[in-house]
């Protein structure tokens, strides 16, 4: 609810909103946002929250834990809507590890990540997802290769895991682009709610505070430069997750168990031909 001027943070908000409006999920919905420039949105500003303005549970988590917050709301509330927001740098940098144990597990959340290529909230450092050559606090003379690596691609990172059942890029640039991006995030929750699997909704957003410009080069920029580098599209989108357990694996290795061990044992002696020595 307090952005600098120019900021798309904004337009994100009223997405979400409206989305959750018209499908009328208010009253089952949990969002959880951590430290960024984006915990504004649910719970106001400060560690302490204040008046965030949605009308909706809220959770306020740590910076780059908002998704394990999600995954927490959603095992305990299954029925409910739940879902993460947060910059690149809580979801790509320091959370990262939760984000990809999130998809490892198929967690049945909704993961939304604004990407505006810096960390916002601190002042711009450099972040996974800064642009090649991109002048930011920590990286002055540009975003170099040889010591910062490459800009990560999250949408499409998202949708090699299995367990992920829709994946999207969108930007905050254009009023097409607006109406693309409420629809695609309609669908993330709409996979939710059907409980297909884990969705995922990256929406490009304009920093115009730390890329040092003007809000109209800021929007801009966002249109030329980051859209080159992160193109929109949907990377995944299914209404099943398939999968098949071969039984003879699903018969194999540790139970950890032994009274499920010697049970398996004395159900298995007739024809069991192996080794006694070999059994672990
Ligand atoms: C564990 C921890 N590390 C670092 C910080 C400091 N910190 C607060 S916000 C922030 C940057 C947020 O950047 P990003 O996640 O990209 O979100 P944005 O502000 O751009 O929306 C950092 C590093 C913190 N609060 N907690
Ligand atoms: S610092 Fe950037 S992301 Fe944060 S409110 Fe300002 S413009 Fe928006």
């Amino acid at each position: 609810m307090e952005y600098c001027p120019g900021c798309t943070y904004g337009v994100f908000e009223n997405i979400l909103t409206e989305t959750i409006q018209e499908m009328g999920l208010k009253e089952e919905t949990i969002g959880v946002t951590g430290i960024g420039c984006s915990q504004t949105m649910l719970r106001g500003s400060g560690m302490g929250g204040g008046a965030g303005g949605m009308d909706f549970d809220n959770i306020g988590g740590l910076h780059g834990r908002a998704l394990m917050g999600a995954v927490a709301a959603k095992r305990c509330n299954p029925k409910c809507l739940v879902f993460s927001i947060q910059g690149d740098g809580a979801l790509a940098g320091i959370g990262s590890q939760h984000w990809l144990g999130a998809m490892i597990r198929g967690e049945k959340i909704t993961a939304i990540l604004l990407n505006n290529a810096v960390y916002g909230m601190t002042g711009g450092q450099v972040a996974p997802t800064t642009l090649l050559g991109l002048r930011t606090v920590s990286t002055p003379w540009g975003r170099d290769p040889e010591k910062w690596g490459f800009p990560i691609h999250a949408a499409e990172t998202a949708a090699t895991f299995r367990g992920v059942a829709y994946s999207a890029r969108v930007a905050l640039n254009s009023p097409q682009n607006f109406t693309r991006a409420k629809k695609a995030l309609r669908t993330a929750f709409e996979k939710q709610r059907a409980g297909v699997g884990m969705s995922f909704v990256e929406f490009l957003s304009a920093c115009p505070t730390d890329w040092q410009k003007e809000p109209v080069a800021a929007l801009k920029f966002l249109g030329d430069k980051m859209i080159k580098e992160f193109p929109l599209g949907e990377f995944k989108n299914v209404d099943k997750i398939e999968y098949e357990i071969d039984p003879e694996v699903a018969a194999s290795g540790r139970t950890g168990g032994l009274r499920v061990e010697s049970a398996r044992e004395s159900e298995k002696s007739s024809t069991d031909t192996t080794p006694s020595s070999s059994k672990r």
